[in-house]
């Protein structure tokens, strides 16, 4: 007899990768069924079919891992081992934290060297940017990384709609400041807000995303609800969460990081296994959730997508 699983027992990836199981099939029933009806002259083998249904909007991979075949990290791991200097230093800290913060109304203030400077509320964004899921390995300095499928859209779709000027060379990304919520803000050793930035090309590129999810489900307050921006290629701190404000600008911004520790991060951050941070090693890196410390890859291993972007830059120096 077959037993049926207490909703309780369910995991969130479990929920998750059979809803994309399931959209998956119907995915290929469509498919199927649009080759027959449109193709109807032609025999359809399967082969065939297979074909078609390769070329429908199936996320990337075979759905449980990224475009170079590693596992996803475990939902329970992304959202309980987390950065967020804002609420504590610890990785444990956030998730317990931030059980009160408030991320709705929200809006996201752009502005700076652009044609048409406006505000976004969150439920506008979602609205106009169609979200699409990306699987992309996230790394953070400490030699740890995580494979996590975001919930997103493209940095640049909104940067088009307010027309970056000829100008603008660099875009500024601002956390919320609010120390009543937040009490890590009341340390006065950082220079809050939380302050990032991006040279525009960057900016502009297809893999930097705005985030508003996680496995399918809307990010935790401590992943940096309701949006954040993620850039794949870049150390994990580059991935500034709970965004309140763009702006595009000449000169580059400086960082949190930068401002507090110059001689350890830089602007560019790009993952490079070849350039230590001065107090250790990024040559490897530990998967959580896996047993196994892996090679840290040049550009996090998406070279052949942006290493273009640094052509002609000593990279020893540029870190
Ligand atoms: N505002 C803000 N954004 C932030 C941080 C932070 O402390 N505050 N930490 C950064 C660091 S160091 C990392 S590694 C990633 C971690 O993202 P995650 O906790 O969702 O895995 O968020 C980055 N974004
Ligand atoms: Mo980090």
């Amino acid at each position: 007899m077959k037993q049926k699983i207490p909703p309780s027992e369910v995991t969130p990836e479990e929920l998750y990768n059979s809803r994309r199981q399931f959209m998956k099939s119907t995915l290929q029933v469509t498919a199927a069924s649009l080759f027959v009806t449109s193709c109807n002259k032609k025999s359809s083998s399967l082969a065939d079919i297979t074909a078609t249904t390769a070329t429908i909007g199936v996320p990337q991979g075979n759905s449980l891992t990224d475009e170079l075949g590693n596992a996803l990290t475990d939902y329970q791991n992304i959202i309980e081992y987390t950065n967020f200097y804002e609420f504590a230093t610890s990785k444990i800290g956030p998730a317990k934290l931030t059980k009160n913060f408030k991320t709705d109304p929200w809006s996201i203030q752009v502005g700076g060297l652009i044609n048409n400077p406006q505000t976004f509320d969150l439920d506008s964004i979602r609205k106009e940017f169609a979200q699409e899921e990306r699987i992309y390995r996230m790394r953070c300095v400490e030699g740890w990384s995580m494979v996590i499928p975001w919930l997103g859209f493209p940095l640049h779709k909104l940067l088009n709609i307010v027309g970056p000027k000829s100008d603008a060379k660099f875009v500024r990304f601002e956390t919320i400041f609010d120390s009543d919520q937040m009490p890590g803000q009341k340390s006065p050793i950082y220079p809050w807000p939380y302050v990032e930035g991006l040279r525009m090309d960057e900016a502009m590129h297809d893999l930097t995303i705005l985030a508003t999810g996680i496995y399918g489900k809307d990010l935790t307050p401590q992943n940096g609800a309701p949006i954040r921006l993620v850039v794949p290629w870049k150390y994990g701190f580059k991935s500034i969460k709970s965004l309140v404000k763009i702006d595009l600008v000449e000169t580059m911004p400086v960082s949190l990081w930068m401002a507090v520790r110059p001689d350890e991060y830089g602007f560019y951050a790009n993952v490079n296994p070849n350039v230590h941070h001065p107090r250790w090693s990024q040559s490897t890196e530990r998967r959580i959730g896996g047993s196994d410390r892996v090679n840290s890859m040049l550009l996090n291993g998406y070279q052949d997508e942006v290493a273009s972007l640094y052509q002609g830059m000593d990279l020893t120096v540029n870190y």
